[in-house]
C-alpha cells in the first residue's frame, strides 16, 4: 500500500494522505490551504474519516489548511513541539505515535531545516518534510535552522533507516516524486559522502532568495492557518481587535488563542463547572464562573479570583458559551483595572446571534485546542 501523494504547484509542496483501508480512518501530512476543496473532495470520494492532520514544521513558503480541516472534518491537529504552532491540539515529541484505525505513524525529531522539524515514519515509508529532499535537503538559513543539526538528522536518523525505506519529501522543484534511503545515501549531491565540515560549507554557500510568502506564511502557520487574512461575516479581519463600549474590545477566538498561547493574555473561562464538564474545556484556561444574580451587580468572589489570576493592569480574554456573559465579565474586569476583552462567539457560538456571528461557530469548532472529559 502506498500513501496518496498530492501536489500544490504554486509552492511545489507535497502533501500526503494515509489511511487504514479497513476502517477508512486517515491522517494528512502537510495539507495546503489553497488545495482545501480538492482535499475535502478526496476525503469524500475515498469515504475517509480524517482523524489527524499533522505538520512536519512551520512552513515558510505556503499556508497550511490544518485549522480548516479540523473545522470541516473534526480531525485533531498535531504539530512538532518545537515549531511554535500554538493552535495545534497535540504537540509532538520524538518517538510519539499517532494512530488511525489499525495504522500508526511515529515521530522522528529531525532538526536542521528548522529546530522543530520532524519526519514521520509509516510502515516502510518516511515523510521527511524539508529535512531530506530528493538529491538535496532543506535550507538552514532561517527559522533557527542549523546545518550541523541537519547533517546529524540526515546521517544519524534518516540514513540509519532500512535501505529500502521509501522517502517522500515535502517539496520537489523538478517533478520527482519519491526516492529511497539507499538512493539518497548513495547519490544525494549535498550530503552523500560529505564530512560535516564539507556539508556546513555547502549550506553556507547556497545564498537562496527568501521564500516569497515567508512573512505571511510563518505567523499564519503558527496559528494552524487560521485567522490571518480571513474575515468574519461582517468583513472584519479575524486577527484585529473590534471596538467595544465599557471594555478593551472584542476579539475572535483565533486572536484570543494567539495572545494566550504567546503568554500575552490570561484566558478566563467564565462558564460554570457543569458546562465545562458536559460540553468541553480549554486545557490551561483559568476557570472562573461569572454568576449574575438579579439585582446583584457585584460578585466579590469573582473579583478576588480574577485579581489573583491576572497581574495588575494585565490583559485578560473572557470566554463563555456564546459571547454574552463574557461581555459582562470583561466590563467588570475593566472596572478592576484590567485590559479585558470579550471573545466573540464564545466556546460554542450562538446560531441565533446574527449580530456577533463570524464565519463559523465558536472556539471548539475552529481548530483551537480544547478537550472533553
Ligand atoms: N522559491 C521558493 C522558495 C523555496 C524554498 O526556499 N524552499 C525551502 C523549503 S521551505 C527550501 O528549503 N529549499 C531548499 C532548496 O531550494 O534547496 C518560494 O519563494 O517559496
Ligand atoms: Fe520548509
Amino acid at each position: 500500500m502506498k500513501p496518496l501523494q498530492l501536489f500544490d504547484p504554486a509552492s511545489s509542496t507535497y502533501s500526503y494522505l494515509l489511511f487504514d483501508t479497513a476502517t477508512r480512518e486517515a491522517l494528512f501530512i502537510d495539507p495546503v490551504d489553497s488545495q482545501l476543496e480538492r482535499d475535502l473532495a478526496l476525503l469524500r470520494d475515498y469515504a475517509l474519516k480524517l482523524v489527524w492532520t499533522v505538520e512536519t514544521h512551520a512552513h515558510a513558503d505556503h499556508i497550511t489548511s490544518a485549522g480548516q480541516l479540523v473545522e470541516h472534518t473534526g480531525a485533531q491537529s498535531a504539530a512538532p513541539e518545537g515549531c511554535g504552532i500554538v493552535t495545534a491540539a497535540s504537540q509532538l515529541g520524538d518517538g510519539d505515535v499517532l494512530r488511525f484505525g489499525g495504522e500508526q505513524v511515529r515521530v522522528l525529531h529531525t532538526p536542521g531545516h528548522t529546530a522543530g522539524s520532524v519526519s514521520y515514519l509509516w510502515r516502510n515509508h518516511v515523510f521527511t518534510g524539508d529535512t531530506l529532499l530528493i538529491g538535496g535537503c532543506g535550507r538552514t538559513d532561517f527559522q533557527s535552522g542549523s546545518a550541523e543539526a541537519l547533517y546529524h538528522s540526515i546521517t544519524q536518523r534518516l540514513f540509519t533507516l532500512p535501505d529500502d525505506t521509501v522517502v517522500w519529501p515535502g517539496h520537489d522543484y523538478q517533478g520527482r516524486t519519491h526516492s529511497t534511503i539507499a538512493a539518497e545515501k548513495a547519490g544525494n549531491t549535498r550530503i552523500a559522502g560529505k564530512s560535516l565540515a564539507e556539508f556546513v560549507a555547502t549550506m553556507a554557500q547556497l545564498k537562496l532568495p527568501r521564500p516569497a510568502r515567508m512573512d505571511e506564511a510563518l505567523p499564519a502557520n503558527q496559528n494552524s492557518g487560521l485567522g490571518v487574512g480571513r474575515q468574519d461575516a461582517e468583513g472584519a479581519s479575524l486577527m484585529e481587535v473590534q471596538p467595544a463600549q465599557g471594555y478593551a474590545g472584542n476579539v475572535s477566538p483565533e486572536l484570543a488563542c494567539q495572545w494566550w498561547q504567546a503568554g500575552q493574555a490570561v484566558l478566563i473561562d467564565v462558564r460554570t463547572d457543569a458546562e465545562r464538564e458536559w460540553v468541553g474545556f480549554v486545557p490551561g484556561a483559568v476557570a472562573l464562573a461569572w454568576k449574575q444574580w438579579p439585582g446583584m451587580a457585584l460578585n466579590p468572589q469573582f473579583d478576588e479570583a480574577l485579581k489573583a489570576a491576572v497581574p495588575s493592569g494585565g490583559r485578560a480574554v473572557m470566554l463563555c458559551r456564546s459571547g454574552v456573559r463574557s461581555i459582562a465579565a470583561a466590563k467588570r474586569a475593566t472596572e478592576l483595572g484590567l485590559e479585558a476583552y470579550n471573545i466573540l462567539e464564545g466556546f460554542e457560538g450562538d446560531p441565533d446571534d446574527q449580530a456577533h456571528r463570524g464565519a463559523r461557530g465558536g472556539w471548539r469548532f475552529r481548530g483551537l485546542p480544547w478537550r472533553q472529559n
